[in-house]
């Protein structure tokens, strides 16, 4: 790896240096996610929430053609208000390098570029799926392939509600992507907690989740994990009243013609209009809490690997 292409923030890198745990946040939850200034007061709420719960948060984005792991207030505000930050997933990477642009990390981006630090527990909100209608619209989001390939615990409310969830799941399976279900025995729906579609590991523990990482990735059965937790009941959104909403933005969205790495952003706008903001309630206590779960991950499976060291 290009060593000029890559700014590791010093807490960052005193922390991987020192075997502490990490936490790695993806960029693309403020910059398309959600609107300002509630972006960033979630940003840095998260970082807040990793860090009390013994780990260090490294948010990840590309700025100027540098990825940045780590990002300081300054930067996650720029990236917080901007408009002109990219949408970045794998294939787009390079692009935001080669051209010098500014660019937020989806899950997959993510991925990559904590793997290339040796950051392998993340928090999201919920990640791409296989999306409605994928049987002739062919969009399946590239964070699943991610998944796939890339040795990273990814934490998350499930998949996002705006998708075809049976299909996801299944997609999953095929690619080989274990999904852990956090205290629960069903699939997580993002805004709701259960899509009824049931899991079956389960685990209580972050000392659990740590075990089953380390005894993947031990056999060298490269991959993500995906670890689904389900938002609090004290502010899940009542499930009804989400398949309306949901249903009301995809109608929007045929009619506009939005296509394309555009949906995901655009269904979550039109969500929270039409549920009056709650939705956006509901999503930034899922990320907090995933955030939470993941530090506690991460230290579990920092305790684990350096039982091993002789
Ligand atoms: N979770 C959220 N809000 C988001 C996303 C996830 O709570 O905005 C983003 C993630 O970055 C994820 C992306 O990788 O949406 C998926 O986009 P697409 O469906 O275009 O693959
Ligand atoms: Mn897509």
């Amino acid at each position: 790896m290009r060593k000029d292409l890559i700014i590791v923030h010093e807490e960052v890198l005193d922390a991987l240096n020192e075997g502490k745990p990490v936490v790695a946040l993806e960029s693309t939850i403020i910059s398309h996610g959600m609107p300002y200034p509630e972006n960033l007061n979630t940003a840095t709420q998260v970082e807040v929430a990793v860090r009390n719960h013994g780990a260090v948060p490294s948010t990840i984005a590309v700025i100027r053609g540098k990825i940045h792991v780590g990002l300081d207030a300054n930067s996650l505000s720029e990236l917080a208000q901007s408009k002109d930050v990219m949408k970045l997933s794998r294939r787009d990477l390079p692009f935001a390098i080669s051209e010098k642009r500014n660019g937020a990390t989806t899950v997959a981006a993510t991925m990559i570029c904590s793997e290339m630090v040796g950051i392998n527990v993340f928090a999201t909100g919920g990640i791409g799926g296989v999306h409605r209608g994928a049987d002739q619209n062919f969009d399946i989001s590239a964070d699943l392939f991610e998944l796939a390939k890339t040795s990273i615990a990814v934490v998350s409310a499930g998949a996002k509600a705006i998708l075809d969830l049976p299909a996801t799941l299944e997609y999953l399976e095929t690619l080989g992507v274990p999904v852990l279900g956090y205290k629960s025995d069903f699939f997580a729906a993002f805004y709701t907690r259960s899509s009824g579609l049931p899991l079956e590991m389960v685990m209580q523990d972050p000392q659990a989740v740590a075990r089953f990482l380390h005894a993947k990735w031990s056999m060298h059965l490269h991959g993500g994990v995906l670890i689904s937790n389900p938002v609090s009941e004290g502010n899940a959104m009542d499930q009804k009243e989400m398949e309306t909403a949901i249903e009301m933005a995809l109608e929007e969205a045929k009619n506009l013609g939005v296509k394309g790495k555009e949906i995901t952003p655009f269904l979550l706008r039109k969500i929270k209009d039409v549920t009056k903001g709650r939705s956006l309630e509901t999503n930034i206590s899922l990320i907090l809490s995933n955030a939470a779960l993941a530090a506690q991950i991460a230290r579990a499976y920092r305790d684990i690997s350096q039982q091993e060291r002789p």
